[in-house]
């Protein structure tokens, strides 16, 4: 197994004198083992370590300058949109948030100033498919980066810089490391120069993980086709299970064949993944805290991509920073949870359901 190199630091024989490795900031032998495992299940030749996803997006922003503009989906983890709006704004980055399962509204967005195009898919919370491939050939001819939140597929079920795209991101705290108990960022590229300009930020500005958690990613990565096989399959089982319920209005699952992008969702993944949201009849506000409540198997917290179920409800919990009219528009109604299925026996998510459903 890989040995955790807990050390900031390594001995020189003389002043240069070392064997590739000065610091931890710049290199660690656990990140770089890990760092080479995630350019691999990428299919990409260089992987960037951070000490969260946000942090590893951090680093994609600071390749733009003031007056750049960013397309972004409008339909994203609220803590990227406030990264973007709160911290990046101030910095002269301006963003458009378009929905982005519709390409005509990104290309009416394009002009000179146009550097980077930010792409998550699916989207969280609504489970929105972006069409990865039309993205990229919109910008085919320009010098516009486009960037990949991979984090609710995995790199299991799609592997966005061989459809084209510049730079993959990934939350690995949720389905990479896959156990609920680390905080880790990643970035994958393929191409020199964006390499060297991602390790010289990630070096200059240090958002780096530690060994320890680099480790428990890696052990997390070595399980992950085994353990989104699972997520997928009970995913599918509960999506129809709620999608009959008399008493849920609505169910957002790439895999239903009236879902709206379920044609690209079909060519673009392998499976449909292990996330699911849906509305109480009516969108009833009170019915669906009442669930979350209820619930004993499924966990009520943020995150996701754990081998252990967790419910959340993202108006107030995850899409909190989103102004609740934004939000809204977008689907993210106070009467949405949103489900990370684990790996449970299915029988047994089906069971709490039902006992927190009326
Ligand atoms: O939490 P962190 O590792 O910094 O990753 C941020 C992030 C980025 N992108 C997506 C699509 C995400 O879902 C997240 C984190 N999301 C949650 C914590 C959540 O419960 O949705």
């Amino acid at each position: 197994m890989p040995p955790i190199y807990q050390t900031s630091t390594y001995a020189q024989t003389t002043p240069g004198g070392h064997q590739g490795f000065e610091y931890s900031r710049t290199h660690n032998p656990t990140r770089q083992a890990l760092e080479k495992s995630l350019a691999s299940i990428e299919a990409g030749a260089f992987g960037f370590a951070f000490g969260s996803g946000l942090a590893a997006m951090d680093a994609v922003l600071k390749l733009l300058k003031p007056g750049d503009e960013i397309i972004s989906t409008d339909d994203l983890y609220g803590g990227s949109y406030r990264l973007f709006t709160k911290i990046f704004e101030d910095f002269g980055l301006k963003f458009h948030f378009v929905p982005m399962h519709d390409v005509e509204q990104i290309k009416a967005k394009i002009n000179d100033k146009t550097k980077l195009i930010w792409v998550e898919t699916p989207t969280n919370p609504m489970m929105n498919i972006i069409d990865i491939q039309a993205v990229v050939e919109l910008v085919k001819e320009k010098e516009v980066l486009v960037a990949v939140d991979n984090t609710f597929a995995s790199s299991y079920l799609q592997q966005p810089l061989v459809m084209g795209a510049d730079i993959v991101m990934h939350s690995a705290t949720k389905y990479l490391a896959g156990h609920s108990d680390v905080v880790l960022g990643a970035l994958v590229v393929n191409d020199d120069a964006l390499a060297e300009r991602i390790g010289f930020i990630q070096n200059a500005s240090g958002a780096v993980c530690g060994p320890m958690d680099s480790f428990l990613t890696l052990r997390g990565i070595k399980t992950l086709h085994v353990r989104m096989q699972r997520h997928c399959e009970n995913t599918a089982t509960i999506a129809h299970f709620l999608k009959d319920h008399p008493s849920i209005e609505k169910v957002y699952w790439p895999g239903f064949e009236s879902h709206p992008n379920h044609r690209i969702a079909k060519t673009q993944m392998k499976d449909y993944g292990g996330m699911l949201s849906f509305v109480t009849k009516g969108a009833d506000y009170q019915a669906a805290i009442k669930i979350v409540e209820r619930l004993k198997l499924f966990t009520l917290a943020e995150s996701l991509g754990g081998v252990e179920s967790l419910a959340g409800h993202p108006a107030s919990m995850t899409h909190a920073s989103i102004p609740k009219a934004l939000r809204e528009k977008s689907g993210v109604v106070d009467a949405l949870i949103r489900l990370s299925v684990g790996i449970e026996d299915v029988r047994d998510l089906i069971t709490d359901l039902e006992q927190a459903i009326d």
